[in-house]
C-alpha cells in the first residue's frame, strides 16, 4: 500500500487541499485516494510487462528474462513505448482530422455555424500547403485547404508537407536516419504493426520508428490542428482572465468545459450570451452563465474567448465537489471516468458530447457539425434546469490574474512590431546573455507526486535563472493559478530576463495554449533557428523540454517529437523503461548521437531542472556565445528621479 498523505501534502494548490479535506469529510473517492490505495504495478511500470499477444501476458522479471517467444527485455520496453507514442499520435492527430472536416464544412456551408474568422492565417497556411489562394474566395481556399490537410493522413507517396517547416539541417537528419514521416496514419498503423507478435524485434529499429511516428504527430496532425483552429477561430493574441475555483459563481449557472476540443466549446461561449438563453437562466433564478474550463478544452476558449481556468486535470472531481458546478460538459481525452460517480453525490450533470466519447452513467447529448448551435443552446438549457436543484455550495475564494494568448504569430509581432514580425530581438537578447535561454515546460497532472509541485519548483528555477518559459496544457494551468502569468511577477525572475520582459510587457512564461499547440512551441524553435546566430537547427538552440507530472500517452508522443526535433527532454514521475537499460541508453546516449537530443526520465525534479540548465549552458558554450553571468544585468539601468521605472513587482510608475 502507497504511503498515506494528508491533503496537505498531495496538492500544494490551497484550493486541491480544502476540496480534499471535503471529499474525506464527504466519503467521496478522487484520484488523489484512489492513488493512494492502488500500488502501481512493479513490473509494467518500469516496461517489464508484455500483453501483446496471449501466450502471455509475459512479466520478465527475476529470473525470467524473455518472454514466451523469445522477446528481450530491450524488445518489450521498446514496444512498449512505442505503443504509448502510436496511443498518443492517434489522440493528437484525430483531433487534428476532425478540424479538418469543422473547416471543411465550414467552407462548403455544411456546418453553417462555423465561419473563416482568420483569413490571414488561412491565405498564410494554404501557401505551406500548396494551395493556390491569389483571387479565391476564403471559402474555396478553406476547402482546399481542409481536403490537403485530409490527404496528409493517407497520403500515398513522399513525405508530410509540413516537414518543410523545419530548419534544413534538422530535415537532413531526419532523411538521412529514415525517420522522416510520410503519413500520418500510416506511421501510427506502422507502430502497431511492428510492435505486434513476432514484427520488429530490434529495439533501436523499433524506438527508431517511434521517433517517426512521433513527427508525424508534431510536424502533422497536432501542427494541422492548430493552424485549423486558429483560421477557424482566431490566432490568439493576449487576452486577461482568471483561474481557479473562484471564478465560479454563486448566483450564475456555472458550466464547467473540459476535454480538449474546442469546436463545441466555442460554440457553447457564443450561446452562453445569446439573449434567449440568457433569459432563460433568469427565469430559473440565476442571474447568468458563468463559463470556466478543466484541461485542455479550457486552454482553447481561454487563449481566443478569454474563459477562465478552473483547473487542470486532477481539478475535474474536485470541481464538482464544490456542489457549485450545474454541468460539466465533456468531449475527448483526459475526462476521468471518475466524474460519473462523483457527480452521484452531488446535483452536477455530467454530459458527453463526443460521438467517439461516451460515459456510462452521463447524459450524452450528440455533438454533430450541422445543428452546432441548437446542440450547443439544448446543452446549456441542461444546465440551466440543473440550478435550482443546487444543495450546500462551497465555492473557495481563491483566484488569479492570468494574461495567455501567446500564438507564434504573437510572439513574433510583439518582438518585431506589425510591420517587421520577427524573432531577432529574442535571439539578440539570448546572444547577449539576458535571456539565458528557453525551456518548454509542459504536460499533465499525475498523483503519483505532488501535484503541481514539480511543475511549479521547474518553472520558478527557470526563470529565476533567467531562462524565458513557454508553457501549455497543464503546467499552464498550474502557473496560471500561482499568477506566473502576469507581466507583474517578476519577484522569480533573473535580471536580464525582467529586463526583458518588462520592456516588451509580457510575462516571464508564455501560455501558448493547448497540447496540440506544442507544435506552436516548435514553430517557435524553427523561427528562432532561421533568425540566425544560435546555430543552424534546433539542437544548436540553448533550449530544454520538460513534461515534470505527466502520465498520458499523448505526453509521451510530445516528449518524443520534441527530442526528434532538437530538444533534449526532461519527464518527471519516473521511468516507463526503467526496466530495460539498453533502452534507457538508446534513449539518452543513442538519441542524442542520432538527433542530438536526449529523452530523460528523472523522478528527481530538483536535479533535472539543474540538469537542464547545465544543458543550456553547455549549448551557449557550444556556440561560442558570451558565457552567462547571473550578475551582468542586475543593475543594468539606473533610472534618474522623474523617469519612468519599474519597482520590483515591474509595474511603471514616475520615480
Ligand atoms: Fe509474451 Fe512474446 Fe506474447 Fe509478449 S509477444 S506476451 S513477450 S509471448
Ligand atoms: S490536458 S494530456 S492531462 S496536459 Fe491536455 Fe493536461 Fe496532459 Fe490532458
Amino acid at each position: 500500500m502507497a504511503e498515506k498523505k494528508g491533503p496537505d501534502k498531495k496538492s500544494i494548490d490551497p484550493v486541491v487541499v480544502e476540496m480534499l479535506e471535503k471529499a474525506r469529510a464527504d466519503g467521496v473517492s478522487t484520484a488523489f485516494s484512489r492513488a493512494e490505495e492502488t500500488k502501481p504495478c512493479p513490473i509494467g511500470h518500469d516496461g517489464s510487462c508484455c500483453r501483446n499477444c496471449f501466450m502471455g501476458p509475459c512479466r520478465l522479471v527475476g529470473k525470467t528474462t524473455v518472454g514466451i517467444c523469445g522477446a528481450t527485455k530491450e524488445t518489450v520496453a521498446a514496444r512498449n513505448l512505442a505503443r504509448w507514442v502510436a496511443g498518443g499520435a492517434a489522440a493528437h492527430s484525430d483531433h487534428g482530422r476532425d478540424m479538418a472536416f469543422t473547416l471543411l464544412g465550414a467552407a462548403t456551408g455544411e456546418a453553417p455555424d462555423y465561419h473563416i474568422k482568420d483569413e490571414r492565417k488561412l491565405r498564410r497556411v494554404a501557401e505551406y500547403l500548396g494551395v493556390p489562394e491569389k483571387g479565391r474566395s476564403k471559402e474555396e481556399v478553406g476547402a482546399d485547404v481542409a481536403r490537403v490537410a485530409l490527404g496528409e493522413f493517407g497520403r500515398l507517396e513522399g513525405e508530410l508537407i509540413y516537414v518543410k517547416r523545419a530548419p534544413a539541417k534538422r530535415q537532413e537528419i531526419w532523411r538521412k536516419l529514415g525517420i522522416t514521416p510520410r503519413a500520418i496514419d500510416r506511421e501510427i498503423v506502422e507502430i502497431m504493426h511492428r510492435t505486434s507478435v513476432g514484427v520488429d524485434q530490434d529495439a533501436d529499429h523499433i524506438l527508431d520508428h517511434a521517433m517517426r511516428a512521433s513527427l508525424a504527430d508534431g510536424w502533422g496532425g497536432s501542427m494541422l490542428s492548430t493552424d485549423i483552429s486558429d483560421i477557424l477561430f482566431g490566432t490568439p493574441a493576449p487576452v486577461a482572465s482568471g483561474s481557479n475555483f473562484g471564478t465560479l459563481r454563486e448566483d450564475e449557472v456555472n458550466v464547467v468545459i473540459h476535454g480538449h476540443e474546442p469546436t463545441l466549446s466555442e460554440l457553447i461561449v457564443a450561446a452562453a450570451s445569446d439573449p434567449e438563453i440568457v433569459a432563460y437562466a433568469k427565469s430559473k433564478g440565476a442571474k447568468g452563465i458563468n463559463l470556466s474550463g478543466i484541461c485542455c478544452t479550457a486552454n482553447e476558449v481561454l487563449m481566443r474567448q478569454g474563459v477562465p481556468l478552473l483547473g487542470n486535470f486532477l481539478a475535474q472531481e474536485l470541481a464538482i465537489l464544490t456542489g457549485a458546478v450545474d454541468a460539466m460538459v465533456v468531449d475527448i481525452q483526459c475526462i476521468m471516468q471518475g466524474i460519473v460517480e462523483t457527480a452521484k453525490n452531488y446535483h452536477t450533470k455530467i454530459i458527453s458530447t463526443s460521438p467517439k466519447a461516451k460515459l456510462t452513467g452521463a447524459i450524452h447529448i450528440e455533438f454533430h457539425e450541422d445543428k452546432a448551435m441548437e446542440i450547443a443552446k439544448s446543452i446549456l438549457r441542461t444546465a440551466i434546469d440543473n440550478f435550482p436543484k443546487r444543495g450546500q455550495v462551497l465555492i473557495p475564494d481563491i483566484q488569479d490574474r492570468l494574461v495567455a494568448g501567446f500564438s507564434h504569430e504573437y510572439i513574433a509581432y510583439m518582438l518585431g512590431g506589425s510591420l517587421r514580425e520577427s524573432f531577432r530581438p529574442f535571439n539578440d537578447a539570448v546572444m547577449a546573455g539576458r535571456i539565458r535561454g528557453a525551456a518548454g515546460v509542459v504536460g499533465c497532472n499525475n498523483p503519483r507526486v505532488t501535484h503541481d509541485d514539480p511543475h511549479l519548483y521547474i518553472v520558478k528555477e527557470l526563470i529565476k535563472n533567467d531562462v524565458l518559459v513557454v508553457t501549455t496544457g497543464c503546467n499552464a494551468i498550474a502557473c496560471a493559478k500561482q499568477g506566473l502569468l502576469t507581466p507583474e511577477v517578476m519577484d522569480h525572475c533573473g535580471p536580464g530576463l525582467r529586463e526583458i520582459c518588462q520592456t516588451i510587457g509580457i510575462p516571464p512564461v508564455l501560455h501558448m495554449g493547448s497540447c496540440v499547440d506544442n507544435s506552436r512551441i516548435l514553430t517557435v524553435l524553427a523561427q528562432c533557428v532561421n533568425e540566425g546566430g544560435l546555430g543552424d537547427d534546433i539542437s544548436d538552440l540553448p533550449a530544454a523540454g520538460f513534461a515534470p507530472e505527466w502520465m498520458s500517452e499523448k505526453a509521451i508522443s510530445i516528449g518524443t517529437y520534441f527530442v526528434a526535433s532538437g530538444v533534449t527532454t526532461w519527464m518527471g514521475v519516473g521511468s516507463p523503461v526503467a526496466g530495460s537499460e539498453e533502452v534507457t541508453r538508446l534513449i539518452t546516449e543513442g538519441w542524442k548521437e542520432k538527433v542530438g537530443a536526449s529523452f530523460i526520465f528523472e523522478g528527481d525534479h530538483k536535479k533535472a531542472v539543474e540538469d537542464a540548465i547545465a544543458h543550456i549552458d553547455a549549448k551557449r558554450k557550444a556556440l561560442k556565445l558570451e558565457e552567462y553571468s547571473p550578475t551582468k544585468y542586475a543593475h543594468s539601468k539606473t533610472y534618474m528621479p522623474g523617469e519612468f521605472a519599474p519597482d520590483k513587482h515591474g509595474a511603471y510608475s514616475i520615480k
